[in-house]
Parts: C-alpha cells; structure tokens; sequence
C-alpha cells in the first residue's frame, strides 16, 4: 500500500516588519530602511505544518511589492487548500487561479517543500535532488557609498572570510562608481575573492561602457548594468567583462531564452522571482546543462527565505555555484531563536533538521493577517 500524502487543511497569512540595521540599504533605483515581509503558515490534516515567505527589497526594485504577494495569495489560497503538498500539483492549482505573479506563488512553493520535507522527514536540499555541500558559500553585497568607505568594507569581508564581494553601483555619476570599483581592487587585488559589480538596472548602456573600458585591468562580473534586455544585448558584444542577468530574469522562458542564445554568462537568481524552490530547480538544471554559474538567493527576507535560498544553493554544481546571499547580517532577530540561520566565516551552515529545518513559534507574529480553510 502506497502512502498517500495529507491534504492542505489550512493556510494563514501574516504581516512581519523587518526593519534595517544600520539602515538605509542603497541600491541604485531603490532606498530601504525597512522590509515589509509575507509568511505563509501551511497546515496539513495530521496537524504537520510547513512555512513559506515573500519579501520584495521595497516596491522598486523589481516587479513587486509586499501588499500585492498578499491580494495575489488571497487569490490563489483557495485553490490549493485540499491539495496534496506535491510541487507540480500544487503549481497547477495556482497556475489555474492566476497568471504570473511569482513572487507571490513563491511563498506557497517554499512553505509546501517545507512541508513536504516534514511529512517524508527529508531535508528541503534532499527534496530538490540531493545535498552537494553542507557549507554554503555566501556573498557580501554593500549598498551604494562612498568610494573609500566601500573600499574599507570590502577589505573587511574579504578578511572576514567571504568568497566573493557584490559592489552596488548606479543612480549617481559613473565617475564615483569608477572610483569606487578601482579602491575596491587595490584592497582586494591578489585576495582570489570573486568580484561583481552590480548596477542593478541603474547604468545606460554609455556608462557600462565606460565602466568596462576604464576598468579593463580588474576581473569583475557586471551584473545587471542596464534597464532591459534589450540593453544588455547591445553592449554584450562591446565588452569584455561577463555579464550576469539578475532582475530581467523574470522566469524560466527569460532564462531558457538568455542561456539559449549565450546573451549573458551567468545569472544572480532569486528564488521568490523565479517562482519558488520547484522552478528553482528547473533553473539550476538548465544552468548546469550549459555550465552556466548562478546564484541561489533572494531580494531580502527573514530565515525562512534564507533557508530557502541555502537548501536551493547546497544542490548547486559547486563550480557553478555563485552562493546564496541572505539578509541576516542587516536583520536585529530571528524567526527561530536558536536555529536562525547566520553567516559565518562568509559561509552559511546547512540546517539539520527535516523540511526547511526551521522551528517557528507562529505568536511571535501575532494575530495572522488572513486565514483559509
Ligand atoms: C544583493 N542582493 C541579493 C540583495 C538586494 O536585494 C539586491 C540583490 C541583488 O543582487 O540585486
Ligand atoms: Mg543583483
């Protein structure tokens, strides 16, 4: 006899603020000193529960925003509330409710893996295929600043023990962002730490020119110079610098479409973007087929996305694996007091435990913002 999974019994939603430490984070098109974050509460009929999470970095960094992961999760809740926590049927249900909105769906996605994990005593990574690494590489992304402040902060992670650096450029004159980018070398230079400089849609296509003609002698990844594809498609040819795809990946077609027709060399993938863990694996599989390295991470969130993100990111062929950014560093607490997952040494640990691996005592939350049964 075959074991058939629990239905979906329940679903609640909560509101969580996550403001800032030491805030404002600064990106080129967006300022934020406070995140307002979605969580998801799943409840199975034998009473096992799974979490899931949706946190936008403000309403414009990408295509969403915190009150419409909430209109577009009301609109799909009912439609998945006795539906066996399987991924694929679990997406149809969605699917058959709304077009697109991702983001949103993402949050029922990662909360159904963690549920599923729980019922099969599986860890999420196991779920996605199997757990390549325990010890996560991560990335330090600074915000926006100062040239010799950015260069300080730099040589301070690299010494901290993290693998790689994300520079944030953009929404100021490229002359700063130039500046910036070579004192950040002359701290680093000889380290091995990977480099990336990310623009995040911020640059025209006339200064990411620039950027990659003044700075031809320093090996960084240009991630997300320009607005559209489009623009990245026309300065493709006329630099030398790899690019990386991180906000115009909107989902799998974008992607099959850019690894297809070799229009970028890499991608920084947010797991919610892209429409959960279960597209994620779809994406991770298409990059590996192409040898094309990615990151496994998300816009901003609390530890059920950064769990999320390092489940996703411990699958990843190591040599392609581009880590997992998390937003615990600039995060005052943790939705599970003792198992909350940190950043250690420019690293995160894998969590043991089965699902997402997370305890969550759902009060510190308060009263949940909708319930469906
Ligand atoms: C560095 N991140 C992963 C965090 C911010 O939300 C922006 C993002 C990126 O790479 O664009
Ligand atoms: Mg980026």
């Amino acid at each position: 006899m075959l074991t058939q999974l629990p239905k979906i019994r329940e679903i609640q939603i909560y509101q969580h603020d996550l403001p800032v430490k030491n805030g404002p984070y600064t990106m080129a098109k967006a300022q934020v000193w406070a995140l307002d974050s979605t969580l998801v509460r799943m409840i199975a009929e034998d009473g096992t529960e799974g979490w899931g999470e949706v946190c936008p970095v403000g309403p414009t960094y990408a295509e969403a925003h915190a009150a419409g992961a909430r209109a577009a999760l009301a609109e799909v809740i009912p439609g998945i509330i006795g539906t066996q926590p399987w991924p694929i049927l679990l997406h149809r249900a969605m699917n058959a409710r709304l077009n697109g909105h991702y983001y949103a769906k993402a949050a029922l996605d990662i909360a159904a893996h963690d549920l599923l994990g729980k019922l099969l005593n599986l860890r999420v990574s196991d779920l996605l295929g199997g757990t390549l690494t325990e010890r996560i590489p991560s990335y330090y992304a600074t915000g926006v600043g100062e040239p010799d402040e950015i260069a300080r902060l730099a040589r301070e992670k690299q010494q901290e023990g993290y693998p790689r650096l994300q520079i944030k450029v953009g929404g100021r004159a490229v002359e700063i962002d130039i500046e910036t980018v070579r004192k950040v070398w002359e701290q680093v230079r000889g380290s091995g730490i990977k480099l990336t400089v990310d623009g995040n849609r911020g640059w025209c296509t006339r200064d990411a020119l620039r950027m990659s003609r003044e700075c031809g002698d320093i090996p960084f990844i240009m991630e997300q110079p320009c607005n559209s594809i489009d623009e990245l498609r026309q300065i493709r040819g006329q630099i030398t610098h790899p690019i990386y795809m991180d906000e115009n990946s909107l989902d799998l077609s974008t992607v099959i479409h850019a690894v297809g027709t070799g229009l970028v060399d890499g991608f920084g993938m947010k797991v919610t973007r892209i429409g959960g863990l279960h597209p994620m694996r779809a994406f991770r599989d298409i990059c590996d087929a192409r040898s094309v390295p990615h990151t496994s991470d998300d816009s901003w969130g609390g530890d059920i996305i950064a769990a999320a993100c390092a489940h996703a990111a411990a699958t990843v062929r190591p040599e392609l694996n581009e880590g997992a950014w998390i937003a615990a560093p600039y995060i005052d607490h943790h939705y599970d007091a003792s198992g909350g997952i940190e950043i250690v040494q420019g690293h995160i640990q894998l969590p043991e435990g089965p699902g997402l691996g997370l305890t969550i005592n759902p009060e510190q939350f308060g009263q949940p913002v909708a319930v469906f049964d």
